[in-house]
């Protein structure tokens, strides 16, 4: 090892393509080529760590991918010359230079947490407190659809040995997504499970109405509208668990969704609340009060899919509504060998070493957007 204390003394960041190869349609767009954003940092010892966040859809989400890579244009140099171990710091220094850019931040924090975990040789599981399982339960989407199409799809994929199903709603008459839900109902077996998410995409009365006509069917309903304050609205009148996705911003909002029994659960992504650190906490504020999230994102690879994973692997699987990965719609390994992937309805947590678990090839991402230096 180099000088004792080490400095973040590269950082690059590069744009990779993921598109979708199969139909993933939400309420509000269709994912066709979201651009990943992949973070290499490279320390005084010449440690390589890596960081991801991708957005679905221009839509879907409060950023967009360019707006993450110009965030981190300002925000990677502000951490060049930075002690890696000392994350907390590093926060600090990113929320002095930019407001917000969760997104943009959380790329850089998931690289941190590699780093960490390279420098310490233990796992990203083992630092964020320890992994409960290797198999980390998981859950898959069925997009939007007919309610032929979307009942085959939620069939075939219980063969498959997955027992948690979302199924996408909203952007259509809510007519379709009852005969939708009614019709994926009819095939899901004994022991699986269904959420209904629409991403924001209806309005009150829509979401009740769904929830009444639906009374019969058990399913957790998320983020069936688009605010807060929609959210607090409807959760009296609908006679579904309400699960909050887009919706779940921060430790304060999560918390005071608990605690006034708004959130019946969580749809947490690891980009939106700005990476591993501040998903840790709320962790842990779920598990103390016994509130199900899922360990998720939007879109990606290897990388955000094994952060996802690695924070899955410490929940108790009574609490665990599921890490998710994008790998079955786009295929892509960055990591061929130890790229988390779905088997049985299981993610296995990745083997290929500390930090996150994965092996890169130099040159995976080819070519750079951006390369910043320590000059000191
Ligand atoms: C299923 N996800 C985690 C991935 C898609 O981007 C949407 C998201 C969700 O649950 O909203
Ligand atoms: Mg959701």
């Amino acid at each position: 090892m180099g000088r004792m204390t080490p400095t973040i003394d590269e950082i690059r960041i590069y744009k990779v393509p993921l598109p979708a190869k199969t139909l993933y349609n939400m309420s509000s767009s269709a994912v066709v080529t979201p651009e990943s954003t992949i973070v290499e940092l490279i320390d005084s010892d010449g440690i390589i760590a890596y960081g991801e966040v991708c957005m679905a859809t221009p839509q879907a989400q409060d950023a967009t991918n360019e707006s993450i890579r110009s965030a981190l244009s300002l925000l990677a140099p502000s951490v060049i010359g930075a002690n890696p171990m000392n994350l907390d710091s590093i926060i600090t220094t990113m929320n002095s230079v930019l407001k917000g850019e969760n997104e943009a931040k959380a790329a850089i924090d998931i690289a941190c947490w590699d780093l960490i975990g390279k420098r310490l040789g233990k796992s990203v599981a083992e630092l964020l407190g320890g992994n409960m399982t290797n198999e980390v339960i998981t859950y898959h989407v069925v997009g939007i659809t007919s309610p032929e199409s979307a009942a085959a799809e939620a069939g075939r994929l219980q063969s498959d040995g997955i027992s948690r199903l979302q199924l996408k709603a909203g952007g259509r008459p809510i007519e379709e997504d009852i005969a939708s839900i009614k019709a994926v109902t009819e095939v899901i077996k004994i022991g699986s499970t269904l959420d209904v998410d629409t991403n924001r995409g209806w309005t009150e009365s829509e979401a009740i109405r769904v929830s009444v006509a639906c009374s019969d069917i058990n399913f957790g309903l998320e983020q069936p509208c688009a605010t807060k304050e929609e959210l607090s609205r409807i959760k009296p009148r609908i006679l579904h668990p309400l699960i909050i996705d887009e919706s779940a911003t921060d430790i304060t909002t999560i918390s005071k969704m608990v605690f006034s029994e708004i959130a019946d659960g969580f749809g947490m992504k690891i980009s939106r609340v700005g990476g591993l650190t501040p998903m840790k906490v709320i962790r842990d504020f779920c598990l103390e009060t016994r509130t199900p999230m899922s360990s998720d994102d939007a879109w990606g690879g290897d990388i955000i899919g094994a952060a996802g994973v690695a924070l899955g692997s410490t929940m108790p699987n009574h609490l665990n509504r599921g890490a998710w990965l994008a790998h079955p719609y786009h295929q892509v390994h960055y990591d061929p060998i130890n790229g988390p992937r779905i088997e049985n309805g299981v993610i296995r947590l990745p083997k290929g070493g500390p930090g996150l678990g994965l092996v890169i090839e130099k040159g995976t991402f080819g070519d750079p957007e951006q390369i910043y230096e320590n000059n000191n």
